[in-house]
């Protein structure tokens, strides 16, 4: 037999797909996040490499098609075992990326895809020139972006690669992490570690890292990043600063995302040097503009600013007896010409207001309904306290049919166990998005997904959603492996807030953990009941900030003595002989009536709230009877108890795979579990025994008592709490 070269070249490259195919897997150190592009079983590998051996592009392609493509290739190279080859030729089965009139035969679909909104994208299997190709069009390059992660992600979840034909755009425009990193390092709330962004060797050396955080992003359909926490420093806006921030919008910008920063409200006096921040001085308007003039000279595509005014100790406009709205102003005039937008949080509340803090945003806001300039976003946390484990939606959602509002999340789990607890916060943001405001102004159902991607009110107003990042610079991004589906779940949920929490736990397991189909659906139900656990074991029943002083973990629900009454768990639980909730019906605070007649009317009495807000929005005495035939005070000890017993749920869930998920990440997650199933424990025995001190009732028969005296639990201090 004669070896022909084309002979020995196959046989070799099918080697090394072999070799390629059956190589054990990489450490599993949680770098790769969900795009570890495993390889697939041996058939579809290899059908797969039949249909992608080549990915085309055109040769006038952007950065942004670029980056698609070597995405492409990764991914297919991963999966498959075989690296396709990049051309521009029509020949042979491969994997198109195509922009109206790029393709002759791909003419026939130039008017899909014009018609395809910014970023979005048509995955279609076809023949075309009398070819077999994939075709991964959009009218735009981010769409080419999006497209190629979105196809990557059907190849692992299962999707008929054959008969692919899928369309999808993204329905909320602006979809944001904001990052609460200081310019020395620390994280405000983060619990990865220190800030991604390395700040001291900017601009000059340039993490790796940096891309492959714009890829994980860019594989979600994040657009927007603001680098900055909101408690913000003027330097940030220093000229030797901002080459610095360029630098990153240069990494990032091939992944279609755009650098925002959190800017401090008294900049010009602080940093400019003026006499005053006050948005009504002709000087302070000047100062904005030619700051503003002056980013946009380093950074053409510079997003906009993020300004929290007038909380918790910040400089606002009420320092100078102005509105919100009026305080605005300035800086959204002065970014408007440059087409950047002005991100305005609503997340106030003030020392010097006894009124429930929950009312305290909805008051300074909606008086302003339509005052807002048209590049302004109302930036509303999802409920009016402050991202506890639970909270009605915020009141504001509805209510400011004239203002742009945009949603903020927290990913990171602040009140919610840090990266020690594992709590997948799908079921939460589904819970708030779906939630029917009932508010007029608008046609179909007033969920606040509906008003937050601008569908209910139909005029073509900018929408926006961000979350908190809990991105850091330890190996696996996000302290623990399964924050990492926080992330992912926040990113799908903004580019869709109708997708359903367990549908994307499902394609992220896929994604992130090479194991058998029911050992991945065990993972999605344990991540389904988690967050329910946290609630039942930290703050059942509508129960709400009852965490320790600042740091916020474990429990303080004795905490009494702090300068203001709002920081104050007992401002919030209110329990004592006769009682336990915070009133906030038409007896109380009457924060009720902030919602719509219908929502108002329901949660005003005890009788028709849902068990879960009881307490959120009602006194109750210990007696009370819930819709179990419970009285409330052994009621709320069956929650605790059904938390504890959820945690070792999850645990003994997680140790039944043992053997099935890579070693390295399994002993991370049961160390974790154990950890999260001791802390249960501890929240359930502080709670019970502080609640008892204050009520004087005996445990109901078959109770355990807790473990400690409450003296004991006041004692646990936590002096270097992230
Ligand atoms: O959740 C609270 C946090 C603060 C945070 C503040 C805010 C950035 O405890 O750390 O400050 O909210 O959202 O502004």
């Amino acid at each position: 037999m004669r070896l022909t070269g084309s002979f020995v070249l196959r046989l070799f490259s099918g080697l090394v797909a072999a070799l390629l195919i059956s190589a054990p897997s990489r450490a599993e150190d949680g770098y790769q996040l969900w795009l570890r592009y495993a390889a697939l079983p041996q058939a579809e590998a290899q059908a797969l490499s039949r249909q992608a051996g080549r990915v085309l592009l055109p040769p006038e392609a952007g950065a942004m098609a670029q980056a698609a493509a070597e995405e492409l290739e990764r991914g297919i190279a991963g999966l498959s075992g075989r690296k396709p080859a990049r051309g521009s030729a029509w020949q042979g089965p491969a994997v198109v990326l195509a922009l109206p009139g790029q393709w002759a035969a791909l003419q026939p679909l130039d008017a899909d895809l014009k018609a395809l909104r910014e970023g979005g994208y048509l995955l279609r299997t076809m023949t075309a020139g009398g070819q077999r190709v994939t075709v991964i069009g959009a009218a735009s390059e981010r769409g080419l972006l999006y497209g190629s992660f979105a196809w990557l992600r059907a190849l692992q979840t299962g999707a008929d690669l054959a008969r692919l034909d899928q369309r999808a755009e993204p329905k909320v425009a602006w979809r944001m992490l904001n990052h609460w990193d200081n310019l020395d390092r620390t994280v405000e709330r983060g619990y990865a570690g220190q800030s991604i962004w390395n700040w001291w060797e900017l601009p000059d050396m340039r993490s790796t890292r940096y891309r492959d955080y714009a890829r994980a992003n860019a594989s979600l359909g994040i657009n927007g990043v603001v680098l900055n926490n909101v408690n913000s420093k003027p330097e940030v806006l220093a000229s030797s600063w901002l080459p610095k921030v360029a630098a990153i919008a240069e990494e990032l910008r091939p992944y279609g995302q755009k650098v925002f920063l959190s800017v401090r409200f008294s900049s010009p006096k602080e940093l400019g040097g003026l006499a005053n921040s006050d948005p009504a001085n002709p000087a302070v308007r000047a100062w904005w503009q030619a700051k503003v003039d002056e980013v946009y000279r380093l950074i053409p595509d510079f997003g906009g600013f993020l300004v929290k005014a007038n909380s918790e100790g910040q400089p606002g406009p009420h320092d100078y007896g102005r509105s919100h709205a009026e305080g605005a102003a300035p800086m959204a005039d002065a970014l408007r010409p440059h087409g950047g937008l002005l991100i305005w949080r609503a997340f106030v509340y003030s020392e010097a207001d006894a009124t429930d803090r929950a009312k305290q945003a909805y008051q300074q806001f909606v008086p302003w309904d339509g005052q807002f300039a048209s590049n302004v976003v109302v930036q509303v946390k999802n409920g009016a306290i402050d991202f506890q484990p639970r909270e009605p939606f915020h009141p504001m959602f509805g209510a400011m049919p004239k203002t742009q509002l945009g949603m903020e999340f927290q990913i990171t789990k602040e009140y919610l166990g840090f990266a020690t607890h594992l709590a997948y916060l799908g079921p939460m943001y589904e819970e708030v998005l779906r939630a029917d405001t009932q508010q007029p102004g608008g046609t179909g159902r007033a969920t606040v997904a509906r008003i937050l991607d601008g569908s209910f009110y139909g005029d073509g107003r900018v929408t926006m959603m961000a979350g908190v990042a809990n991105v850091g610079s330890e190996r696996n991004w996000s302290g623990s492996h399964f924050d990492q589906a926080n992330w992912y779940v926040f990113g799908r949920m903004a580019w869709d807030p109708e997708l359903k929490s367990e549908a994307i736990a499902r394609e992220w397991v896929q994604q992130t953990f090479s194991a058998p189909q029911p050992a991945r659906e065990s993972i999605v139900q344990l991540m389904q009941g988690s967050r329910e656990a946290v609630v039942n074991y930290m703050t059942p029943l509508g129960l709400h900030h009852l965490m320790a002083t600042s740091h916020h973990y474990g429990p303080g629900l004795w905490v009494s003595e702090l300068a203001r009454p709002e920081w104050n768990p007992v401002y919030y639980h209110r329990a004592d002989k006769g009682g336990i909730g915070f009133d906030r019906s038409p007896s109380g605070s009457n924060a009720v009536a902030q919602y719509a007649p219908a929502v108002a009317a329901r949660w005003a009495r005890p009788a028709t709230t849902e068990p879960e807000l009881l307490l959120w929005f009602h006194h109750l005495p210990w007696d009370y009877k819930l819709p179990s035939g419970q009285a409330l005070w052994p009621g709320l000890i069956a929650q605790y108890d059904l938390g504890v017993r959820q945690v070792g749920e999850m645990r003994a869930r997680w140790d039944r795979l043992k053997g099935v998920i890579d070693a390295e990440r399994f002993a991370d997650v049961a160390a974790r579990l154990k950890a999260q199933e001791r802390e249960a424990q501890w929240w359930r025995d502080a709670s019970v025994a502080y609640f008892q001190s204050v009520n004087g009732l005996p445990l109901p028969a078959g109770v355990a008592a807790p473990a400690l005296k409450l003296e004991d639990y006041k004692a646990r201090h936590l002096p270097y709490a992230p």
